[in-house]
């Protein structure tokens, strides 16, 4: 699949400010800092489209972006920055629980991890919320820059074994690399994928 047009639509502070129209949601998600804003400039080309900071943190709202005027890629905040997770009990925020559980307009979300760490527990009890909700989902490893081939293979293999543990159907799992454009192609095609289903 190819991405002609990008345009930002708006932000939100809670899911009743979400677009109205029936377009639907292909959303990124993943710890602060992983690299989900960068991945959403990496895969439309536009580089200052979604914003991007070395500070976890960065995006704050949930953020609809436009795609070719027939569906959007949305930018979520981050979870796991110490600041905004008091407790174990609300370590994700009302307002990524709310669009994740929520929002009818979620079609796919795409769980982003540091394919240079070992499976974090936070992202394993994110993924097992999901599983709980029956929210259809994905893994990008991101940051594929950083490794060898060799290291990549076995942080993946590794990730692979620890959801085989839980999961007896493992997830779509995509490489990427925001700062090379791995992975781009392979991720824009399991979307067309995705949004070819209804
Ligand atoms: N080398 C490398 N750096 C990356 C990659 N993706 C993101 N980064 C860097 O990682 C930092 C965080 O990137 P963001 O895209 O802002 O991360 P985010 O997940 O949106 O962060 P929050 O909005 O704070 O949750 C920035 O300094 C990026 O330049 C990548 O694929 N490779
Ligand atoms: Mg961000």
């Amino acid at each position: 699949m190819q991405i002609r047009k990008a345009e930002f639509k708006c932000s939100s502070e809670r899911i009743s400010q979400v677009p109205k129209d029936d377009l639907r949601d292909i959303a990124f998600i993943g710890r602060s800092n992983v690299g989900k804003s960068s991945l959403i400039n990496m895969l439309t080309g536009r580089k200052g489209l979604a914003k991007v900071s070395g500070t976890p943190g960065k995006t704050r709202l949930i953020n609809h972006f436009r795609i070719d005027d027939a569906w959007y890629l949305v930018d979520l905040p981050g979870y796991g920055y110490a600041r905004t997770s008091k407790s174990q009990r609300d370590e994700f925020s009302k307002i990524i629980t709310d669009y994740v559980l929520r929002c009818e307009k979620l079609h796919m979300l795409f769980v982003l991890v540091d394919s240079r760490l070992e499976p974090q527990k936070i992202d394993l009890r994110f993924i097992g919320m999901l599983g709980e909700h029956g929210i259809p989902f994905g893994i990008i490893f991101t940051k594929c820059d950083k490794l060898s081939a060799a290291q990549l293979r076995r942080n993946v293999e590794r990730y692979s074994q620890t959801l085989a543990e839980q999961w007896e159907e493992l997830p779509p799992m995509l490489l990427s690399s925001s700062s090379n454009g791995r992975g781009r192609e392979e991720i824009l095609d399991c979307i067309g994928e995705c949004l070819a289903e209804c």
